[in-house]
């Protein structure tokens, strides 16, 4: 066999044929490797949970999804837990319970507020539960009627009595 008469090194690799013998040699470029530079050491697909490979001369690393973490992304990031200079910093907004799992993490939001993270406030103006004259301003858990001065009304204040926490899981 001759260098030049086959594409015997794959990507880019430098064929060498030794005087006197039979066989070739590829020289990789990195991050190739194997016998005609056709592998890397991602390959084996070392990284877990959807991480992404980063193959180099004679390793590799991975890159982890903001869920996972460890050199080959297989352990869960307790999201409950991530401290900020020792304070603990909980995805939860408003002082709402959060329960983590492998893979992500949900928040039990308090009465008023939804969304993944607890951050929203219920719109509780939405079904239109004031009387026509008057303007709707959202709370939590209830709104305010605010009459305009020419009624001269006391603004009433409404709750929202099916209001509830909701549960909600981020992914
Ligand atoms: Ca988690």
């Amino acid at each position: 066999m001759k260098c030049d008469v086959f594409d015997v090194c794959k990507n880019d690799g430098i064929c060498y044929k030794f005087a006197g013998r039979d066989n070739l040699f590829c020289k990789c470029l990195p991050p190739w490797t194997g016998e005609i530079c056709n592998i890397t050491y991602c390959d084996s697909n070392p990284c877990k949970n959807s991480a992404t490979c980063v193959p180099s001369e004679d390793s590799y690393s991975c890159i982890c999804d903001s869920a996972f973490t460890g050199s080959d992304c297989s352990q869960d990031v307790d999201e409950c837990r991530v401290s900020n200079n020792g304070v603990l910093v909980s995805p939860c907004y408003y002082t709402q319970i959060c329960v983590n799992s492998f893979g992500s993490f949900s928040c039990e939001c308090h009465v008023g507020f939804e969304g993944f993270n607890c951050l929203v406030n219920i719109n509780d103006c939405l079904s239109a539960p004031c009387p026509d004259s008057s303007t709707c301003v959202d709370g939590v858990a209830g709104y305010t009627c605010v009459w305009p001065p020419e009624y001269n009304k006391q603004s009433s204040i409404g709750q929202d009595l099916d209001a509830e926490g909701s549960k909600s899981d981020y992914v």
